[in-house]
């Protein structure tokens, strides 16, 4: 079982910058809780950060035959991308969109997530743990 994890815009500043809104905790510590747990479950796991919307595009594009799910926080672009959403969809790999925060209880223009209707679903508001529940929920994306 193989995992992408990608992160979108300004996700390289966690714990660097607002540690009132988003906490202390960097990315690189999310990226060791996630393989931690991965490595417990038998999940292999490459986590990759982006600021360049066509940077993520090319990344889902790739992990056709590579990936066997996708874990998405693509940060403001969940909000606003078009193109992420018709990469999804058009690639075909299981994709788990997450989010630190919970979106549907912030501003209103964060209630409304592009790439949800093409994702398998959604994890939102468990801080850090939205990334690990993902492990979960990416080697079990197939379960019914
Ligand atoms: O809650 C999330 O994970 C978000 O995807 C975070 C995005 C936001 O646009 C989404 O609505 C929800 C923002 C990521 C920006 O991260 C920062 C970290 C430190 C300082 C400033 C921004």
């Amino acid at each position: 079982m193989k995992i992408l994890f990608l992160n979108g815009p300004n996700l390289n500043l966690l714990g660097q910058r607002e540690p009132e809104v988003y906490g202390r905790t960097t990315l690189a510590d999310i990226e060791a809780k996630v393989r931690e747990r991965a490595t417990k479950l038998g999940a292999d796991v490459s986590f990759r950060q982006s600021n360049l919307e066509g940077e993520l595009v090319a990344w889902i594009q790739q992990a056709k035959g590579e990936f066997d799910a996708v874990v998405l926080n693509a940060a403001a672009y969940s909000h606003t991308s078009i193109a992420l959403r018709d990469a999804i969809a058009a690639v075909g790999v299981p994709t788990i969109e997450i989010h630190l925060s919970n979106v549907h209880a912030r501003e209103e223009f964060r209630h409304k997530s592009l790439i949800a209707p093409v994702c398998r679903g959604q994890i939102t508001g468990f801080g850090t743990n939205s990334y690990v529940l993902a492990v979960e929920a990416a080697i079990n994306v197939n379960a019914k």
